[in-house]
């Protein structure tokens, strides 16, 4: 009797932490639970994923052939022999049901890059910078304040937002692996539709809890890890105002690049913000989007990106694209570029992990 009522009052406990949602589905698969303990122990152990958007897809000054189908060129492993572990992709554009990405990538070869990225032991994130669902214009168009407002239930939007999910949500239904999902990023600037002078914190989170319902529970999409990342942290309560909640997010994540020499100290004291939360939330801290345009400074990645993460547990550190056609919007290295030496140093850093 005694034992049968602790081993319920385990299994409750159980259910409680790991992995159910309020209607006792599994929100997180067995391989989603994986990869976040695997991000949760690199961290532990003072190593991150080192992560790069759109590798694979193209690099500075090339572009994969639409009849590709290796997947192994990249700029990265061009400079270190090694990819970047974590692969960002972003489904922008994708609500419109067309083939290519806002940024000319084709949503088939994102697939097929991703499954071998997987394969070769890589782990991948998906961001979403979907148009403007009011005025019809881009992620980036903040003309109006009532966006937000208008795709909740409602909403003059709401059934068309809703039509975006499923686009969305029949994509991602085809990885047979976890993603790490992260939409509305940057909300705590006002530059995309979703940002804190565009809604308020209640719609915000009510927005985000829309979408993991629908993509959860409507769909059973268990294998998606969430992260949250506004950009930039000015204190926590300015960071937990949008926080959707424990049951929601599984990463506590932030953005932010490199400007000026005050970066690394930006950068630390955001982190000694931020971790006290990740400790008290029980939640993995990642660096979601960062670098410095351009790389200006050749030992940029030894010299100020390291330094801004030692001693962090952080479980990854994503750079943005290198695109294909602009000769300085690149935050990864090249072959060639300035500062290939020292990304090698970087890569070979105890600190920092990359996949084969
Ligand atoms: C931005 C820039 C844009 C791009 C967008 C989405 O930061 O890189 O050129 O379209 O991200 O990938």
């Amino acid at each position: 009797m005694r034992l049968t009522i602790l081993y319920s009052a385990l299994c409750l406990t159980l259910a409680l932490t790991s992995c159910n949602n309020n209607a006792g589905m599994s929100s997180h698969s067995e391989a989603a639970m994986h990869l976040i303990s695997t991000l949760q122990t690199a961290s532990e152990e003072g190593r991150f994923f080192y992560g790069h958007q759109d590798a694979l897809m193209y690099g500075h000054n090339w572009k994969l052939e639409a009849d590709e189908t290796a997947y192994d060129r990249s700029d990265v492993f061009e400079v270190c022999g090694e990819y970047a572990a974590i692969l960002g992709y972003d489904l922008g554009e994708i609500e419109l049901g067309g083939d290519k990405n806002l940024d000319g990538n084709s949503f088939e070869q994102m697939y097929q890059a991703a499954v071998k990225h997987h394969e070769r032991g890589g782990i991948l994130t998906f961001s979403w910078h979907p148009r403007n669902p009011l005025t019809g214009g881009d992620a980036w168009d903040v003309s109006s304040d009532q966006v937000v407002k208008s795709i909740l239930p409602g909403g003059e939007k709401h059934e068309m937002y809703m039509g975006w999910l499923k686009i969305a949500a029949d994509y991602l239904s085809r990885f047979d692996f976890p993603i790490i999902f992260r939409p509305l990023h940057e909300n705590s600037g006002s530059w995309f539709w979703w940002g804190a002078g565009l809604c308020t914190p209640e719609q915000y989170i009510q927005l985000w809890q829309m979408i993991y319902n629908y993509f959860v529970i409507e769909r059973g999409l268990n294998n998606l890890v969430w992260a949250y990342s506004p950009n930039g942290i000015l204190n926590a309560s300015q960071y937990m105002l949008t926080y959707p909640g424990d049951e929601y997010v599984d990463i506590m994540g932030f953005d932010y690049y490199c400007r000026s020499a005050e970066f690394i100290n930006d950068m630390r004291s955001q982190m000694e913000t931020l971790l006290p939360l990740c400790q008290e939330h029980g939640k993995i801290l990642a660096v979601s989007e960062t670098g410095y345009e351009g790389i200006p400074d050749a030992d940029w990645w030894t010299n100020q990106l390291l330094p801004a993460c030692e001693g962090f547990p952080i479980a990854y550190v994503l750079t943005w694209r290198n695109a294909w056609d602009q000769e300085t919007h690149f935050f990864g290295p090249w072959k060639g570029a300035e500062c290939e030496t020292d990304f090698v140093e970087f890569y070979n850093s105890d600190k920092t992990i990359f996949t084969k």
